[in-house]
């Protein structure tokens, strides 16, 4: 056999195939021209197997017209196939009724993840106490993040922080306090400002993500003193948690304000008397303030004589988890849909 009559073939093998084609009207004609025209017993895919048994010189162009020839088979096949397969699936639908005695189908429409709820309501608490808020970067250096808040290299502190460095003095802030040095250094007393954002912190574990949410509130102004902070404190407590639990102050440490406390609302769980939520303690720690620190103001070029203030710090998540009673942080970032639904 020479080339020519394998063409001669192979080119009468795709008019039968496109006849039949064009004769075809639904996907049981596409089958059987599909088995006819490119099975195991048809023309082009016998001729293939067969290229060894030609002779050499003709079969490399017989492998390529048998080739050639496949394709467009196949191609032409796919493509009327698609088309009476859009057929079908329009007749479907079109056959179908409406069932109209079914449940109707379960929306769920989008809401806002729950920490973002509580800050927004502790943001809505201080606005009525008169604050405002303030924003500032997330990716900070080590003067406004550390050296400014009273905590130079060699401090102690540095270490509670586990810090995430981004390149030599660039850092991810690890809490939202530079955003008050900021402010300060843009704005003269009387200041009274909440700093809400994103923290950074390497830690995972029940109550740590390497991402957190705090809250700090600074105020300086003429004649401030421990009560004006208490009461904000408890008010705050009050507000968040309820008016009947009971708000105490624990004398405390941070580099950037002195006196310091922690403060802490009565378990709500066991009203006081102590339980496994409370650690038996009957209190349950909700955040940290105190006076700020007379030092920090020469960073700001305020004048210590005439001004001074508080400042405080919360957790959302931790505030959050008390409120909420959520006993593991990490459920706020896992996405899980049945837990975020619920809020
Ligand atoms: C300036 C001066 C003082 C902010 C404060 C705290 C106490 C505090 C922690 C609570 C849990 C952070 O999320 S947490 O780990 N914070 O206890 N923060 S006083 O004091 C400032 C801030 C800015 C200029």
């Amino acid at each position: 056999m020479d080339i020519s009559e394998i063409q001669e073939k192979l080119k009468s093998e795709l008019e039968g195939f496109k006849s039949e084609m064009a004769s075809a009207s639904n996907l049981d004609d596409i089958a059987r021209i599909r088995t006819r025209y490119t099975g195991s017993k048809s023309y082009t895919i016998t001729a293939l197997g067969n290229i060894g048994s030609l002779p050499r010189e003709i079969r490399p162009a017989a492998g390529k017209e048998a080739n050639s020839i496949k394709k467009e088979i196949e191609d032409l096949l796919e493509e009327k196939e698609r088309y009476f397969k859009n057929i079908r699936f329009d007749a479907d639908l079109r056959s179908q009724k409406p069932d109209l005695t079914l449940p109707a189908m379960k929306t769920h429409p989008g809401r806002r993840h729950i920490i973002s709820q509580v800050i927004e309501e502790i943001e809505e608490l201080f606005i009525g106490l008169g604050f405002e808020i303030a924003e500032g970067p997330e990716a900070e250096t080590d003067y406004y993040n550390f050296e400014a808040l009273n905590t130079p290299a060699d401090h102690p502190a540095r270490s509670l922080h586990d810090t995430f460095f981004i390149s030599g003095k660039t850092l991810l802030r690890t809490q939202t306090s530079p955003v008050q040095i900021r402010y300060m250094e843009k704005h003269q007393p009387p200041i009274y400002i909440i700093a809400p954002g994103k923290v950074y912190r390497r830690d995972y574990d029940i109550s740590h993500t390497p991402m957190f949410t705090q809250i700090e509130g600074l105020v300086v102004d003429k004649g401030i003193n421990f009560g004006n902070l208490k009461w904000t404190l408890e008010t705050f407590a009050h507000e968040i948690f309820g008016r009947e639990r009971k708000v105490r102050l624990r004398p405390h440490y941070f580099p950037f304000t002195e006196p310091s406390a922690e403060v802490d609302v009565s378990c709500k769980i066991c009203n006081g008397s102590g339980c496994r939520t409370c650690s038996n303690s009957g209190w349950l720690e909700v955040l940290g303030a105190g006076m700020v620190d007379p030092n920090l103001y020469k960073f700001v070029n305020y004048d210590p004589e005439q001004v001074n203030g508080f400042a405080f710090g919360m957790g959302i998540e931790r505030i959050a988890m008390l409120k909420y009673g959520i006993d593991d942080i990490r459920l706020f970032y896992d996405n899980d849909l049945r837990f975020v639904r619920q809020f």
